[in-house]
């Protein structure tokens, strides 16, 4: 072949490849690799994880009826649903969705699910605003971090406990990353014994402004409160709403193995929490110099 025909052959097959797979790795964008389809499976006790490879959603198995925390992006509910059905579990069983925190990567396919099960949504008066105007709280004309709109039909408070068929999940309020970000804790039950185990929102900064105005009102002391009160949680099994703040997928290979459950760690939570404090108060004095820099360039 001639150095053209190299060439033209090469092009045909790059034209060609896109149609054979998935985009490479980096050409995709944040959403895509988050929404990467992921088989569901038991973690522990009465507790699935049928969310995508990233972005966790968990069901909450009753005798009197489901309970399905997160649900990651508006394009994430039809994988959310087939992974609850491909576990042997109906979506009219679902009677309540929960939410960790009104941002869209967790609370996107809640509109959807909500409309295909009939659940009823419980959230936190922090997030109600957000949730209900599909928005991201102090960043409400950004369309790229919207969401569809889902009505909230209760509200609870710190401390709230919400039962079903004689389970029960309490609401941890721990804002900062969103005003009303909420991080449910129960009990679990795993060879005969009992486990602590928390869903924690995130103290992550994110897309947020912490000064120059902030996100809202009050959110430095939001998220120092709650590394405080984090600081005092004693967690046995720590789940989160991104995938790889808790290492899905290495205690997922491991779970095959069998006994003891990987995903029972009660060394995991506090180190993780240290590292979200000290990320918090480096990102914060970035952020306070930048805006320094810029008061003073205005002058
Ligand atoms: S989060 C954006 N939920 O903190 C904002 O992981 C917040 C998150 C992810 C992405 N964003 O604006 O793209
Ligand atoms: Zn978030």
């Amino acid at each position: 072949m001639t150095t053209r025909g190299v060439l033209a052959a090469a092009s045909l097959i790059a034209l060609a490849l896109p149609a054979f797979g998935p985009a490479p790795a980096h050409a995709q964008t944040q959403r895509e690799k988050w929404n990467v389809p992921t088989e569901p499976f038991h973690i522990i006790g009465n507790v699935y994880y049928v969310g995508t490879a990233g972005l966790s959603s968990f069901l909450f198995v009753t005798p009197e009826g489901d309970i399905l925390l997160d649900a990651a992006l508006p394009e994430s509910a039809p994988q959310i649903e087939a992974n609850i059905q491909k576990l042997g579990f109906r979506l009219s069983d679902i009677k309540y969705v929960l939410n960790s925190h009104a941002h869209f990567d967790h609370s996107g396919g809640l509109a959807q699910i909500k409309k295909d099960t009939g659940a009823k949504l419980v959230a936190s008066e922090g997030d109600k605003s957000a949730l209900e105007g599909g928005f991201y709280l102090g960043s409400e004309s950004v369309k790229a971090m919207s969401a569809p709109p889902v009505k909230v039909d209760r509200v609870v408070k710190d401390g709230d406990a919400l039962t079903l068929g004689g389970f029960t999940m309490t609401a941890h309020l721990t804002p900062g990353h969103t005003r009303g970000c909420t991080s449910w804790g129960w009990t679990v039950e795993d060879g005969g014994k009992s486990y602590s185990a928390l869903d924690f929102c995130s103290a992550t900064i994110a897309a947020n402004r912490l000064v120059d105005p902030p996100q809202y009102k009050g959110i430095v002391a939001d998220y120092r409160a709650t590394f405080e009160t984090a600081a005092k949680m004693k967690v046995d099994v720590f789940l989160a709403p991104h995938a790889e703040f808790y290492h899905l997928a290495e205690k997922r290979a491991k779970i095959a193995g069998g006994a003891p459950n990987p995903f029972i760690d009660p060394g995991e939570f506090q180190p993780f929490i240290a590292k979200q404090k000290a990320d918090f108060e480096t990102g914060l004095a970035a952020q306070e110099a930048r805006a320094k820099a810029k008061a003073a360039a205005a002058n």
